[in-house]
C-alpha cells in the first residue's frame, strides 16, 4: 500500500514538474516572440509577471541608483582619524604629508568626506608610481605651459586664459602647497595616450610600492624644488599630429578589447553603422545601467564612426609617453591628470545661467530643449554624418524622420525595442525644441543674397539642418528636459545643468573631476552615446499613447541633482579636490615618496 502510494505520488510529481516546465517554456517563448515588448535583451513580460519584477526598466535602474548612493554615503567619515583610516583602506598607502591640513581645510569649507569622491585622483596618478620621480619632474619642468609653486606662492609665465583661471584656483590654496611645477594642457583635446601595455607595466611597478609602513619610519615633509626655470630646454616629447584620432587613442585599450581588434574605419562618407550589441555590456533592458562603463569606448568599436573626436578632432597633438599633463577632461583611456575644468572654476554665466537655475519645476515647459554649435571636431562634406551632435539633432527632426522615401542622413531608425509614441515625428515636434545655432562649416558658406544658407549655415549640410535662434543658458531652464551632448570635448554646460532645477540627460565619452561623486539615475539621467535610448527616455518621462508620463520622477532626479551639486560641486569642493590632488602629486614626484606620508593619527 505504502509502496503504491509512493509510486503514485512520484508519478504525480513528475507530471507536475513537466507541466511547470512546459508552462515556463511557454512563457519564455511567448515573451521571445512578442516584439512589442522591450525587445530581445529584456526579460519578457510574462517572465517578469511570474517573478514579480514588473514595471519599467527605468524604475528598476532608479531603485538601484538609490541603493548605490546610500551605500556610498554610508562611508562618510566625520573625524580626521576616520578619514585617514578610510584612506589607508581604499588606497593601500599612508595619506600624503599635509593630509591633516587638507582635512582641516575641507572642514572649514564644509566638504563632505567620502573617500570614494577622490577616486579619479588615484586613477590618474597611480601609473606615475611606476616611473622614476626625477623623470616626472623633468617632463613637467620642460613643458611649454606651466604653473609653478615656490615657497607657498603660485605663478605662471603663460597668459593663456585657461592657465590664468587655473592659476586663480590654485592661488586660493597656495599657502597649503609644497614646491611644484605643473604642466598644463592648453588644448581642448586630451593628449597623453600611453599604450595599455605600458600602463599595465607601470601599474605593476606601482603595486610594488603600495604598502603601509611602520609609522615611525614615515617622513612627513615635502622636498624643495630648485628655482623656477623660466626658459627651460625644449621638451623632447614627440607629438603625433594625425588627423584621425581613433588609431591613436585605441592603443590605450586592452589588446583583446573590441576597440583594438576591430578594423579601423576610414570612410566616413556614408550613414554610420550603429551596432547596438556593443552597448549590451553597459545597458539593461535598453537603458544605461553602468554609466561609467558606457563612457568607455574600448568595448564599443562602432563609436569610432559616431563621434567627432575619433573621426577628426579640431587639433591633435598626442604622445605615447606618460608625461604629467594636467587638463580639464579626458577620454577613459587618456593618462592626462584631471583638474576641475577652468570654465567651471570661472563660473561664467554663458555656461552656468545662474539667473534661471531656480525656476520652479511646475513653471517649466514639459519639453526637451537643446541648442548648440555643430562642434565635435572638424566637420567636412565627407565626415559630418559621423558627428555626435549632427546625429542627435537629425534624429530629433520630425521632417527627417517622417521622410520614409530615403534613409535618414546619419542615425539608426527608431528601434521597436522601446515603447514609442504612435506618431513619433508629430510627438517630437510637439515635445522637443532641438537645433543648431551655428554649423561650424569648414567652407565659407555661400552668401545669403546669392541664395546660400547665410550666416552660420553650411552648404553641405543644408539639406538636413538649418540654424535656429540660440537660447541663453538662463532661459534654457524654462524647459524641463535638457539633453547634454559632447562638443569638441566635454560639455561645459553640464555643471550649470546639474545646479539647475531642470533635468540633465547626459551622453558622454568624457571623464571629469567630479565623476565619482555623481550617481547616474539619482542625480542625472544617463544616455547611451548612440542615443538609441533617447526616444524611450523621453517617452517614459513625458508619457505616450495614453500612458501617463513620470513627471514626478523627472522632478525628483532634477531636484536631487541640484541639491547634491550644491553640496559637492561647489567651488569649495573644487579647491578641496585640487588640494588633495596636488599633495598626492607632490609626493609621487618626490625621491622619497615610498617613505613619505601623514601618520599623525598613529603616533
Ligand atoms: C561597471 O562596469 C565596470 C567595468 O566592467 C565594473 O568594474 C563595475 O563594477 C560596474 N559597476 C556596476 C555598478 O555594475
Ligand atoms: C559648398 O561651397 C564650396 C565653396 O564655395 C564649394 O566648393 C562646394 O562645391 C559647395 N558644396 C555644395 C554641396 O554645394
Ligand atoms: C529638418 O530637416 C529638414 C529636411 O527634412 C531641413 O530642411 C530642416 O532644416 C531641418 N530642421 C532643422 C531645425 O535642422
Ligand atoms: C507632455 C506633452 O506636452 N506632451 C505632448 C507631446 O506631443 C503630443 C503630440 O503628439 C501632445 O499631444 C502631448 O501633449
Amino acid at each position: 500500500m505504502m509502496g503504491i502510494l509512493r509510486r503514485r505520488s512520484t508519478v504525480f510529481y513528475r507530471y507536475i514538474l513537466r507541466a511547470v516546465l512546459l508552462i515556463f517554456a511557454f512563457y519564455v517563448l511567448l515573451g521571445r516572440v512578442d516584439p512589442s515588448r522591450e525587445g530581445p535583451f529584456a526579460l519578457s513580460r510574462p517572465w517578469r509577471r511570474m517573478f514579480g519584477s514588473t514595471g519599467h526598466p527605468i524604475d528598476r535602474l532608479i531603485k538601484a541608483a538609490e541603493k548605490e548612493f546610500a551605500s556610498k554615503m554610508a562611508k562618510e567619515t566625520h573625524t580626521l582619524p576616520d578619514a585617514a583610516a578610510a584612506y589607508r583602506k581604499r588606497r593601500g598607502r599612508h595619506p600624503p604629508p599635509g593630509f591633516d591640513q587638507w582635512y582641516t581645510f575641507a572642514m572649514e569649507k564644509g566638504g563632505i568626506i567620502v573617500e570614494d569622491f577622490w577616486d579619479q585622483i588615484y586613477h590618474d596618478l597611480e601609473p606615475f608610481w611606476g616611473l622614476d620621480p626625477a623623470n616626472i619632474r623633468k617632463d613637467a619642468r620642460e613643458f611649454e605651459m606651466r604653473i609653478h609653486i615656490r615657497d607657498g606662492k603660485a605663478s605662471t609665465d603663460s597668459d593663456w586664459f585657461w592657465t590664468l583661471k587655473w592659476l586663480d584656483m590654485i592661488q586660493t590654496i597656495e599657502h597649503l602647497l609644497p614646491d611644484l611645477d605643473l604642466a598644463l594642457n592648453p588644448m581642448d583635446e586630451p593628449r597623453v595616450v600611453a599604450s595599455w601595455e605600458d600602463i599595465d607595466g607601470y601599474m605593476r611597478e606601482a603595486a610594488k610600492t603600495r604598502t603601509i609602513g611602520k609609522a615611525k619610519n614615515v617622513v612627513s615633509n615635502f622636498g624643495r624644488l630648485p628655482p623656477i626655470q623660466h626658459e627651460p630646454p625644449e621638451s623632447p616629447v614627440t607629438w603625433e599630429r594625425d588627423r584621425h584620432f581613433w588609431p591613436i587613442i585605441r592603443r590605450g585599450c586592452a589588446p583583446n578589447s573590441p576597440a583594438r581588434q576591430a578594423a579601423v574605419i576610414t570612410d566616413f562618407d556614408q550613414i554610420p553603422a550603429i551596432a547596438n550589441p556593443f552597448s549590451l555590456a553597459h545597458m539593461q533592458d535598453g537603458y544605461v545601467a553602468n554609466y561609467t562603463l558606457s563612457t568607455n569606448f574600448c568595448h564599443q568599436p562602432d563609436l569610432q564612426a559616431l563621434e567627432g573626436i575619433f573621426v577628426e578632432p579640431i587639433s591633435t597633438a598626442a604622445t605615447k609617453s606618460l608625461i604629467p599633463l594636467f587638463g580639464g577632461s579626458k577620454l577613459a583611456v587618456n593618462n592626462d591628470i584631471l583638474l576641475p575644468a577652468a570654465m567651471y572654476w570661472q563660473g561664467e554665466d554663458r555656461f552656468i545661467g545662474a539667473e534661471g537655475a531656480s525656476i520652479p519645476w511646475n513653471a517649466k515647459q514639459s519639453m526637451a530643449l537643446w541648442r548648440g554649435v555643430a562642434t565635435g571636431g572638424r566637420n567636412r562634406p565627407t565626415n559630418w554624418r559621423s558627428f555626435q551632435r549632427h546625429r542627435f539633432v537629425a534624429m530629433n527632426n520630425a521632417s527627417l524622420l517622417s521622410d520614409t522615401s530615403q534613409p535618414p542622413p546619419n542615425f539608426a531608425p527608431p528601434s521597436p525595442h522601446y515603447q514609442l509614441p504612435d506618431r513619433l515625428p508629430d510627438w517630437l515636434s510637439a515635445n522637443t525644441s532641438i537645433g543648431f545655432t551655428e554649423m561650424m562649416c569648414l567652407y565659407p558658406p555661400a552668401k545669403e543674397e546669392e541664395g546660400g544658407p547665410g550666416r552660420g549655415g553650411c552648404n553641405y549640410t543644408e539639406p538636413f539642418f538649418r540654424v535656429v535662434p540660440g537660447v541663453p543658458m538662463a532661459d534654457q531652464f524654462h524647459y524641463k528636459y535638457l539633453p547634454d551632448i559632447d562638443g569638441n570635448s566635454f560639455s561645459g554646460r553640464y555643471l550649470g545643468f546639474l545646479q539647475s532645477t531642470s533635468l540633465p540627460i547626459k551622453a558622454t565619452l568624457w571623464r571629469e573631476w567630479h565623476d565619482s561623486r555623481l550617481v547616474a539615475w539619482k542625480h542625472f539621467v544617463p544616455m547611451d552615446n548612440r542615443f538609441g535610448d533617447w526616444y524611450g527616455i523621453l517617452a517614459y518621462f513625458l508619457g505616450t499613447n495614453g500612458t501617463p508620463g513620470r513627471d514626478d520622477v523627472a522632478e525628483k532626479i532634477a531636484m536631487d541633482g541640484r541639491e547634491w551639486a550644491a553640496k559637492v560641486l561647489r567651488k569649495e569642493d573644487m579647491q578641496i579636490y585640487v588640494l588633495r590632488l596636488l599633495l598626492e602629486y607632490a609626493r609621487v614626484v618626490d625621491e622619497r615618496r615610498e617613505v613619505m606620508g601623514w601618520v599623525g593619527d598613529l603616533l
